[in-house]
């Protein structure tokens, strides 16, 4: 067995498992379960029966030299779309969920986004090159890897770790690599060690990247804000969107018969990142975290227990794009250079600071089990405990922002505990069933609150708002019930169908409960979704509630030469916590908005396949296709959920010959005309791109030279939220409304690895 092989879905935790003990006392266990075992050759994205993908080792090499964010290594999972944010954290939808309704793993960790504009999604923690494994379950996932989400699950690993073979000495390697990408000039590297006997083994490795703001497509040099006359903003180059990232990470680990222990140690340094669609930009974010595991194999099944801890200090402010006011609309401003220094120019004044903090403590426990009850049946069961502390702040500035610290959360708590159960179930050749139930207790509070002032004057109604916040109780306590029940039938050689039923419970998070603030500015400052508006918590939202049924027709020659999958998936959200008008709500314009439970509903389908297209002189040639398709609706107002991706596309030729792998890509993204009018969510227009990745690969040494968006073709990310990367932000409607945040032009990317 190894890392090109594809399980069922019922077998895909194994697959984890297995990795992380780099395939050794749990490969015997994994095969007996695996019904039917495919190695998927020449496609860089295994795909597994409906809901586990497994993305394997050489997409990731194939798309690490042109991207430093890891989410987009996702790019070609069926029903995986990203929703832009900063250069290195955007964040992906799995069937038009996003953000805290997906359960995201990093090693093992439920991380949390600790900021009020989600800048530091788990994903952004774990630089591209240190992946080692990424698993999607965009369907039903099991209760064992879901859990406080009502989407998918998305599992990232960092490279597992390598032990020496027996009798063949010490274990000695190690690699450095770098890139280059034209358009914003995105620089960086990456290197890793690994030392290891046949029982312990180190490995250290680190990335460091940096980028400037790019540019957009050669179409349009400026644009128009749609209301706004006269009002032009410079979009060749796209405001805030530069970033710097470090990472470092030390895996030690240490192999006893049947027992594994690891230990994984990880610091985030990251001086800058800055965000077109947010008011505020990262300018510090520094994570430490600590991962101690221990897996053990037994007669019955296996064993595996995991403490961890995460710090994460955060600081946002305003980045150089953000520091100008435009001046009277009367007077339309030329375009400033990014980065002028802060003294007057011309008409143009300077944005005073707005220091904010967020600070966060977590820490978890895992214990999870199976147990072999016969040969066709297992019974995983599993506990879970998670502690989380919060602190976000703003430190008094000028203009209003002064004398005291704004309490925006002070002092949140959000503990879950949860206990599971599953039972996998192989009742003859063709079927595979797995139920499972999963409990969790969800309890949140916080701290009373005061703002910028504590006597008036106090603008933005501060101290009407902070009092009438602490009258309340603040303390709530969610029993969810998770249930998923599936099942697996394989009809013929041809044709195997999987299909499944689930209800998934989400708690809001802290800021959906306890932003409190209904002042404009501040609201603004609590905004996950990148449109622009401002956002008011409210303390009794209900937790949200899916029901989801979905099935997956996977078609395909008895040796996959082809292969045509469909999901079609339908989910309803009881309590979707969607935002709500209040009064003074405006079309065409930034609004302030409070969060509400709704009733929702999403559907869709995922259409994907893949074809040998032949061989001949000049090397193997194949081709991929995906079509993802949703829609979602608020079924209380009736209006279109935020940030849903129109229908689109992607055709890829694939080329190897030799050492070489190389492929054409053309995505295609239709118009965007659903949008959310309770938002003002911006319409966007239809778009094609076409990508070109070669490699070629010797054997110590990688190096890959691509160009993405080949023809230069100026488009809007229908994803990517509201504009707002340049410019003074502080007042909600200073920045022109209308503009949707412009992807990225021409890129020539050129990546070199060596392993040694
Ligand atoms: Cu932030």
């Amino acid at each position: 067995m190894n890392n090109t092989t594809t399980f069922n879905t019922f077998a895909r935790t194994r697959l984890a498992i297995c990795v992380a003990l780099a395939c050794g006392t749990a490969a015997t266990h994994a095969d007996e379960m695996t019904l039917d075992t495919i190695t998927v050759k020449d496609t860089p994205v295994e795909e597994g029966a409906g809901t586990g993908t497994a993305i394997d080792q050489s997409t990731l090499q194939f798309l690490q030299p042109a991207t430093n964010d890891t989410a987009t290594l996702l790019r070609d999972v069926p029903g995986v779309n990203l929703n832009g944010a900063g250069g290195v954290s955007s964040l992906p939808a799995i069937h038009g969920l996003a953000d805290d309704r997906l359960r995201i793993k990093v090693d093992g960790m439920d991380l949390i986004s600790s900021c009020p504009n989600h800048m530091n999604p788990p994903l952004s923690y774990i630089e591209p090159s240190n992946v080692g494994s990424l698993q999607v379950y965009s369907g039903i996932s099991p209760v064992s890897l879901g859990g406080d989400s009502i989407g998918g699950s998305i599992v990232a690993e960092t490279v597992a770790p390598e032990f020496a073979s027996p009798g063949e000495g010490n274990l000695v390697k190690g690699e450095v690599g770098t890139f280059y990408r034209s358009n914003n000039d995105a620089f960086g590297g990456n290197a890793g060690a690994t030392f290891a006997t046949e029982a312990f083994s180190i490995r250290y490795s680190g990335s460091w990247s940096k980028a400037n703001n790019y540019t957009a497509g050669d179409d349009f040099k400026t644009t128009t804000a749609t209301g706004v006359p006269g009002h032009t903003l410079p979009l060749d180059e796209v405001g805030s969107t530069a970033y710097e990232t470090q990472n470092h990470t030390l895996n030690l680990a240490l192999k006893a018969g049947d027992d594994l222990f690891e230990a994984k140690l990880g610091y985030q340094n990251m001086p800058e990142q800055l965000y077109p669609n947010q008011r505020m930009d990262l300018l510090d974010n520094e994570q430490k975290r600590v991962s101690l595991g221990w897996t053990g194999g037994f007669d019955w099944g296996e064993l595996e227990a995991r403490v961890y801890h995460e710090s994460v200090d955060h600081f946002m402010d305003f980045g150089p794009d953000k520091r100008f006011w435009y001046g009277p609309l009367s007077q339309p401003p030329a375009a400033p250079e990014i980065g002028t220094p802060c003294s007057p120019v011309g008409f143009m004044t300077c944005a005073a600071g707005m220091p904010m903090y967020t600070e966060s403590e977590t820490t978890g426990v895992t214990l999870q089990g199976e147990y072999d009850l016969t040969d066709e049946d297992l019974i995983r069961v599993g506990a879970e405990y998670q502690r989380y502390r919060l602190d976000d702040y703003w430190l008094p500035s000028g203009g209003g922002m002064w004398p005291e610290t704004f309490l925006n959360i002070n002092d949140g708590e959000r503990d879950r505990a949860a206990l599971f159960a599953e039972w996998e179930s192989q009742l003859n050749a063709s079927w595979t069933t797995l139920l499972g139930v999963r409990y969790e207790r969800v309890t949140t509070d916080a701290d009373d609150v005061h703002g910028y002032a504590i006597v008036m004057p106090a603008p933005g109604n501060q101290l009407v708002d902070a009092a009438a916040f602490n009258a309340q109780e603040h303390e709530r306590t969610d029993d969810n019930v998770d249930v998923t029940a599936l099942a697996r039938y394989a009809h013929s050689d041809n044709l195997d169908i999987e299909f499944g039923v689930a209800r998934k419970v989400r708690s809001p998070n802290l800021y959906e409960r306890y932003a409190w603030s209904t002042w404009g500015m501040a609201a603004a400052m609590n905004n996950f979704v990148g449109d622009g508006n401002g956002y008011i918590g409210n303390i009794d939202l209900d937790p949200e509630k899916a029901y989801t049924v979905s099935a997956t027709f996977d078609w395909h020659a008895a040796d996959r030469s082809w292969q045509v999958k469909a999901t079609p998936y339908y989910t309803r959200v009881e309590d979707y916590i969607d935002a709500v008008r209040l009064a003074g709500w405006s079309a065409d314009q930034f609004n302030v908005l409070q969060f509400e439970n709704q009733s929702a509903r999403i559907y869709g389908l995922d259409l994907s396949g893949q074809m040998v297209l032949g061989r001949n002189d000049w090397g193997e040639w194949g081709l991929k296709a995906l079509v993802n398709y949703t829609d979602g609706e608020n079924r209380d107002t009736g209006d279109d959920l935020y940030n849903i991706m129109p229908l689109n596309g992607r055709l890829t030729l694939t080329h190897k010959l030799g050492g070489w792998d190389n492929s054409l890509e053309w995505v295609l993204v239709d118009n965007k005309d659903n949008v959310s009018d309770v938002r003002n969510e911006v319409e966007t227009d239809g778009y094609g791109l076409v990508n070109l990745r070669l490699s070629h690969s010797w054997k110590q040494v990688r190096v890959d030279l691509g160009v993405e968006n080949m023809f230069d073709k100026f488009y809007v990310l229908p994803t990517g939220g509201a504009y707002t990367g340049q410019g003074s932000t502080m007042s909600l409607n200073g920045i022109p409304w209308g503009i949707g945040v412009p992807g990225m032009g021409r890129s020539i990317y050129a990546g070199v690895n060596v392993t040694f």
